[in-house]
């Protein structure tokens, strides 16, 4: 286990409130545009909302990405061998993992997740699937650097990032997380990372704005949330949900957009928003072939070889950690 167990991950203060929930809301709606943090939105109902926004027909990037994941086993495993422990950032999804270590035979599986219920029913899931496959799961905030379980410390590493969840991040973020990633894995690593592609923008908008109003539900309960844990008093039924595509920086935008002039306030502080008025709640960037090398390059990662789903929506990019060499 690693040296992360046991320590609090979540502080609380005397009332039970998650104390950077608090300081983060309360900061993020007191700028001129006013924002939420993505991460705020998988509490327990925004993770089952989430489960359900990847069954919805508009929602394809998990469909196109366990696609790819099922048809390029064969060359993952020439390109990747086996051996390696794989190293997933996030609990791990009931499908798409599997696919991957039974494609390659890993030596370890090491899920790290900031939520330990999520972690250790993944790993209790993939332990009974895979019976002969030591896993090790790490309760860590994997933003950070994490160390790795004593276990592990000999073999190469895959660090397994799916979902294009590296697309929440603003690029500063997201360099600082690959770096990070590269520290943790340490020399000789390789990485598989989803990245999902620039395309269409109203395939893009339905994606994040569902005929059946799923993601507008998802996003609504971030407003939910902060009602429940904040004690505030934000009138949820006046905010409707928008997705936005921002072509400048080739992103979808999630927002909740005040239906009209209103007043509430959180945590005993004020505060007014006016009609048409936004809180923007996520960020979800969009790839291209040159975006995603320039990222990861950017980073410490070189990208060796990049997959397609048939339908050429979304891509798995595998990627190693540059050796520390001169270069022009
Ligand atoms: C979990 C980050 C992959 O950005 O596509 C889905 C989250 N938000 N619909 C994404 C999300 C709205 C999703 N990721």
């Amino acid at each position: 286990m690693s040296s992360q167990e046991g320590i609090a991950l979540v502080n609380r203060d005397d009332d039970g409130v998650d104390t950077a929930f608090r300081s983060d809301v309360l900061a993020g709606l007191s700028q001129p545009q006013k924002a939420i943090s993505a991460r705020w939105l998988y509490d327990d109902a925004g993770s089952q909302l989430f489960e359900d926004i990847t069954q919805i027909p508009e929602y394809y990037p998990t469909r196109a990405e366990t696609e790819i994941l099922r048809e390029r086993g064969a060359e993952f495993a020439e390109l990747i061998g086996p051996g390696r422990a794989v190293v997933e950032f996030g609990s791990g999804s009931s499908v798409k993992t599997p696919l991957l270590l039974s494609a390659i035979e890993p030596s370890a599986y090491v899920p790290l997740d900031i939520s330990g219920d999520f972690l250790r029913a993944a790993a209790a899931d993939l332990a009974a699937k895979f019976p002969g496959l030591p896993v090790h799961p790490v309760e860590a905030d994997f933003m950070r650097q994490v160390a790795l379980p004593d276990a592990v410390s000999d073999l190469p590493k895959l660090g397994f990032f799916p979902g294009s969840t590296i697309g929440n991040m603003v690029p500063r973020t997201a360099v600082d997380l690959l770096r990070n990633m590269r520290e943790t894995l340490g020399e000789g690593a390789r990485l598989l990372i989803g990245m999902d592609l620039i395309k269409d923008r109203a395939v893009l908008v339905d994606a994040y704005d569902d005929a059946a109003g799923v993601t507008a539900d998802f996003n609504l309960n971030l407003l939910r949330r902060v009602n429940r844990e904040l004690g505030s008093d934000i009138p949820t039924q006046a905010f409707a949900h928008e997705a936005r595509w921002n072509d400048d920086f080739a992103r979808i935008e999630m927002h909740l957009v005040a239906q009209s002039d209103l007043d509430f306030s959180v945590s005993g502080t004020h505060f007014a928003m006016t009609r048409g008025e936004t809180i923007h709640t996520e960020n979800s960037h969009k790839f291209n072939r040159r975006t995603a090398n320039m990222l990861l390059l950017a980073s410490g990662w070189d990208p060796q070889q990049r997959w397609l789903d048939s339908e050429e929506r979304f891509s798995l990019i595998l990627a190693e950690a540059k050796p520390p060499k001169s270069a022009p």
